[in-house]
């Protein structure tokens, strides 16, 4: 056994973290030979579901789980974690506007950010899960100075992952055989799934289903809008599925994304593809041992440039609305 490595998870009494911390305390993410250390962040009033989750967890008897720690401060919980996956958020309530929902993840995310800055270990990599994700991980990142800004990512993953099982669906292939799907943008309906870059053994998926019609009236409308899809048919929002993406992602993340293929993570950008700099946009990355580089030099036609342009001006969007709050 190697030594253990430190995994926060926030919001781990909610949904997404009953499924997330089962899958990292039983070495989905390390492997069988890292042993985990969880440091459990949430809010004071949910701290007692937390120690029954951490009942279930002791119950299982993981033989990867080397340890548990639970609070309410993240200046104690963060303290020397190796990797942080930021998922608790406040919710959209009844009457709340747009501004009211970033301002109180503002909160959430400028003291988070804070305390990593402050107490996480030097090797720290942050996957922010909480929505809106894209934003809450900009308003980390400007909130943590020290921490270079390309150890912080969003996920969209999620939106990735249902691309790939879309396109199988329709072309009778398997998802093992599906490469190259990218998403452009923002984890929000304003995402680009973007099929003429991706590849379905080999062939350009585009081209294999030779229809722009439904590209553009079914596949990317059902991609962008699972989250709800889902929503109504389970009368809840996404849990193991956003559990299983958190994890897919920081395996790839620091494990590497395997040999000719890319994945999708929303990462600082550096104005690649005339995207504003800056702006925490999701982009085809490869990655290797922690580190990500943004692929280059795919061609872009029209249409995709259009859709590419529209994400990121939502993105600009929140990123001006959360500058006016003074949150970055
Ligand atoms: P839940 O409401 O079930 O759980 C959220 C938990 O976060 C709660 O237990 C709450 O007490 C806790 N929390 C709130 N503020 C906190 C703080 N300051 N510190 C620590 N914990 C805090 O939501 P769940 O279904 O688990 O979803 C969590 C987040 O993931 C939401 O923001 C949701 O919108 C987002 N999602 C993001 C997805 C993505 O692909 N990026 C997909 C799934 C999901 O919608």
């Amino acid at each position: 056994m190697t030594h253990p490595v430190k995994v926060a998870v926030t919001g781990a009494a909610g949904q997404i973290g009953y499924s997330l911390l089962f899958r990292l305390a039983s070495g989905d993410l390390l492997g069988p030979d890292t042993p985990v250390q969880l440091r459990l962040l949430e809010i004071t009033p949910a701290l007692k579901a937390l120690e029954g989750v951490v009942m279930e967890l002791d119950d299982c008897a993981f033989p990867t789980l080397h340890s548990v720690e639970i609070g309410d401060d993240p200046r104690e919980v963060f303290d020397g974690v190796n990797l942080a996956l930021l998922v608790g958020a406040r919710p959209r309530t009844k009457g709340m506007e747009r501004g009211d929902l970033l301002e109180a993840n503002g909160a959430i995310f400028t003291a988070q950010g804070k305390a990593l800055n402050d107490v996480a270990a030097d090797d720290v990599r942050i996957g922010v899960t909480g929505n809106p994700a894209n934003t809450n991980a900009l308003i980390a990142l400007s909130n943590a100075p020290d921490i270079p800004a390309e150890r912080f990512s969003a996920l969209t993953r999620l939106d990735h992952n249902r691309a790939i099982s879309q396109l199988a669906a329709r072309t009778g292939s398997a998802v093992a055989d599906i490469r190259r799907m990218t998403i452009w943008g923002n984890h929000s309906a304003t995402q680009y799934p973007d099929l003429f870059h991706a590849e379905i053994g080999g062939r350009n998926a585009a081209e294999v289903v030779d229809d722009q019609a439904w590209i553009e009236d079914t596949f990317i409308p059902t991609v962008a809008k699972r989250g709800a899809a889902i929503i109504e048919a389970r009368g809840a929002s996404s849990a193991a599925s956003a559990a299983s993406a958190t994890i897919d992602a920081a395996r790839d993340w620091l494990q590497g994304s395997p040999e000719g293929d890319w994945v999708s993570m929303a990462v600082r950008s550096d104005g690649s593809y005339g995207i504003p700099e800056g702006l925490v946009y999701s982009y085809p990355v490869t990655t290797h041992d922690g580190d990500w580089s943004i692929v280059q030099d795919l061609e872009i036609d029209d249409f995709s440039r259009s859709r590419m342009d529209a994400t990121a001006a939502e993105l600009v969007e929140e990123r001006d609305a959360v500058t006016a709050l003074g949150l970055v």
